[in-house]
């Protein structure tokens, strides 16, 4: 057991919350890991990212009435597998699912396989039983893409990595009139800059929040071990209103690092990342993230401890 000397985010003690052994025998699902959230009709809908020992990933939505108990659907998402774009490049793989509400559609910005490299890819459905592909959203070597709930200066906005940079890619954003076609992108923070502990590299997590302070988003940040091990933890910037390329304060330090048994040890060592929050009508927070890259875990905290965190940290300078 850890100290948990980290009080602006209390691990849920039944982590973990979901693990491959949770979803049917004959799925042969081994791991379950960065899955989007959303809250539908007063149910969880946890929108999991699921793999079989084959590696073949699909999405798997899982219920829960209080945000700590889920239980799998029967079978898995019925993705458009008849797009032939689809079904040639990201039938195989696709993953990370954020989850985004606007109005009344809810889009899944996820990562696919596009016969090229990564590329973003979107979804969307209204009632979470059929579900739209709409193509993929992105030049190619690009992950991490996360939607704004409501449009900013009336276009939406996405919050993306390209997988380029100091390290292996910045945060940035990007403006569309139609979800579809993207733009008047700006680097929102490069790894290295702000944060001592992810010089690799950093990408956009959980659908921000919007905040009278700004949006406040949840990110994962990346460094090295003895050269050759990645660390993936998760911090916390307040990015402004109207225009979310400003960073206007972030925490100093992570706000969770892997260190439980089950972030330290599977798939991918020492992996905490998180797709997707649930804000609650009181401010609190639920805040999902995989852990190894093979369970799926949940953490609480609030709007008010992450906006404190962040203003708690050095005044933000950056260097551009
Ligand atoms: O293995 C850790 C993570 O690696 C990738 O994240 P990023 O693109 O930021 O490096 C993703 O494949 C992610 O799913 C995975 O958890």
């Amino acid at each position: 057991m850890s100290t948990n000397k980290y009080p602006i985010c209390k691990r849920y003690e039944g982590n973990p919350i979901l693990t491959g052994k949770d979803f049917p025998a004959e799925a042969n699902i081994k791991y379950v890991f960065n899955s989007g959230i959303v809250k539908f009709n007063g149910i969880y809908l946890m929108v999991c990212r699921v793999e079989n020992s084959a590696l073949l990933d699909r999405f798997w939505i899982a219920e829960s009435t209080d945000g700590f108990n889920f239980k799998p659907r029967p079978k898995p998402v019925d993705m458009p597998h008849d797009d032939p774009e689809f079904k040639k490049y990201a039938y195989s793989m696709y993953y990370d699912p954020r989850v985004t509400k606007i109005e009344d559609v809810y889009y899944i910005v996820h990562a696919a396989h596009s016969g090229h490299t990564c590329r973003l890819s979107l979804v969307k459905t209204e009632d979470f039983k059929k579900f739209e592909w709409l193509g993929f959203i992105s030049e190619v070597d690009n992950r991490n893409g996360v939607l704004f709930p409501e449009k900013i200066k009336g276009l939406y906005a996405r919050l993306d990595r390209p997988n380029t940079g100091a390290g292996n890619g910045d945060i940035w954003v990007s403006y569309s009139p139609d979800l579809i076609f993207w733009g008047k992108s700006k680097c929102v923070f490069r790894n290295w800059e702000g944060i001592r502990w992810a010089w690799k590299k950093v990408g956009a997590g959980a659908t921000p929040i919007k905040t009278p302070e700004g949006w406040l988003n949840i990110f994962h940040g990346v460094r090295t071990q003895c050269h050759s091990h990645f660390v993936y933890q998760l911090g916390v910037c307040l990015l402004d209103l109207e225009d979310p390329s400003k960073v206007k304060a972030m925490a100093e330090d992570a706000i969770l690092i892997p260190e439980e048994q089950y972030e330290l040890v599977g798939q991918t060592p020492s992996v905490v990342f998180t797709c997707g929050v649930v804000v609650e009508d009181n401010g609190e927070i639920k805040l999902y993230y995989g852990g190894a890259d093979t369970v799926q875990c949940v953490a609480t905290t609030s709007i008010e401890r992450l906006i404190d965190a962040c203003y708690a940290g050095k005044a933000y300078h950056g260097f551009r």
